[in-house]
């Protein structure tokens, strides 16, 4: 299967990110991808290509305008009105309850448009994370053309952004922007999320359409980040109503339980027969995450791989958490030969 990749993520490098009460070592960074490439090239596991590039529109039938536009400029507007900062974008103060959205300056932008303190916008943010769409979209296209699978590369990641909230190390929804793109080619996505924690921006974003649909195995909310959505009771409302599904695990997980969730997500997916399966493929769920408390082993990875190729369907994998950096590439790669094989 091709993989797309590219540099340009390197450019966005937060050094901390602030959490549990204090500024510690970032845990979302580069070496990630680095060594997932560095794998599916040794296990050659197929050619890794560059993105082609796309327009804003893919992005913008996704995420608000102004939002975009403040990502485009943010770092720049930070600078401005902290010229001696060397520290990166993070928001101190919210419109919480009773107090008033404003766009006025930076402070306000970043308190209207974040979710939480661990996604730090700093000067290669927004080259890193267009160029994550590019990435996404080129997968996209290349199945679109006929081909069984495709792997997107990407960082950041992108399943916790909605369409005009960035948060959990994202910006952009790069899901849910490739299966935008495939429901404007008259197809039929659905999105399965793998990831540990529960991807809030895809479920806000399709909450409420019929013609996405997004499930999703993960931690329980109830003691796992985002903590405010992906419980077992949302099912989607109006025309989304039944097209969303979640499948909250405890603490612990192991591959027996994780076993039974994920059949139960692939009996709604062959119920709803998408012409094209989108995975958020985070690999956090592994047994040493450092971040994550869910069992699977390295060997599981592989049965999951093998259980996507069973349905049968045209599938764009885009990489998203997962952050043992040790064993990282070896389990994702996992993933995608275990589907080549199945
Ligand atoms: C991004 B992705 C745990 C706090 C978690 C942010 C996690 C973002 C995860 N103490 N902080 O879904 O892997
Ligand atoms: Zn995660």
């Amino acid at each position: 299967m091709k993989t797309f990749y590219s540099p340009v993520h390197l450019a966005h490098a937060p050094a901390q990110e602030f959490e549990m009460g204090r500024m510690g070592p970032a845990v979302e960074v580069p070496e990630r991808v680095e060594r997932v490439r560095a794998e599916v090239e040794a296990r050659k596991l197929g050619p890794i290509l560059p993105p082609a590039e796309f327009p804003d529109d893919a992005i913008l039938r996704i995420h608000d305008a102004k939002f975009v536009s403040f990502l485009t400029t943010a770092h720049a507007d930070w600078r401005a009105r902290y010229p001696k900062s060397t520290v990166d974008a993070i928001p101190s103060v919210w419109p919480a309850r009773g107090l008033r959205i404003s766009h006025a300056d930076i402070e306000s932008r970043l308190g209207a448009y974040a979710f939480d303190t661990a996604t730090p916008i700093t000067r290669g943010t927004w080259e890193a994370t267009r160029t994550g769409a590019n990435i996404v979209l080129s997968a996209a296209q290349c199945i679109h053309e006929g081909e069984r699978a495709a792997f997107a590369l990407t960082r950041p990641p992108g399943h916790h952004a909605s369409a005009e909230m960035f948060g959990g190390y994202c910006y952009l929804n790069n899901v849910a922007i490739a299966a935008q793109w495939f429901v404007d080619r008259g197809l039929r996505p659905a999105v399965l999320d793998v990831d540990y924690h529960h991807g809030n921006g895809t479920q806000a974003i399709f909450y409420a359409r019929g013609d996405v649909l997004f499930v999703s195995l993960h931690a329980d909310p109830s003691f796992a980040y985002p903590h405010f959505l992906g419980f077992a009771d949302e099912p989607g409302e109006n025309a989304g109503e039944g097209f969303n599904l979640n499948l909250p695990l405890p603490r612990g997980t192991a591959w027996p339980a994780y076993a039974e969730a994920l059949a139960k997500a692939i009996t709604r997916l062959r119920d709803f027969a998408p012409d094209v399966l989108l995975v958020s493929l985070g690999l956090d769920t592994f047994e040493d995450d450092p971040i994550c408390r869910f069992r699977i082993r390295r060997e599981d990875y592989l049965r999951l791989g093998e259980t996507l190729a069973r349905l049968g369907t045209p599938t764009l994998f885009a990489f998203e958490g997962g952050y043992n950096l040790d064993a990282l590439a070896e389990i994702t790669a996992n993933v995608l030969e275990g589907f080549a094989s199945g």
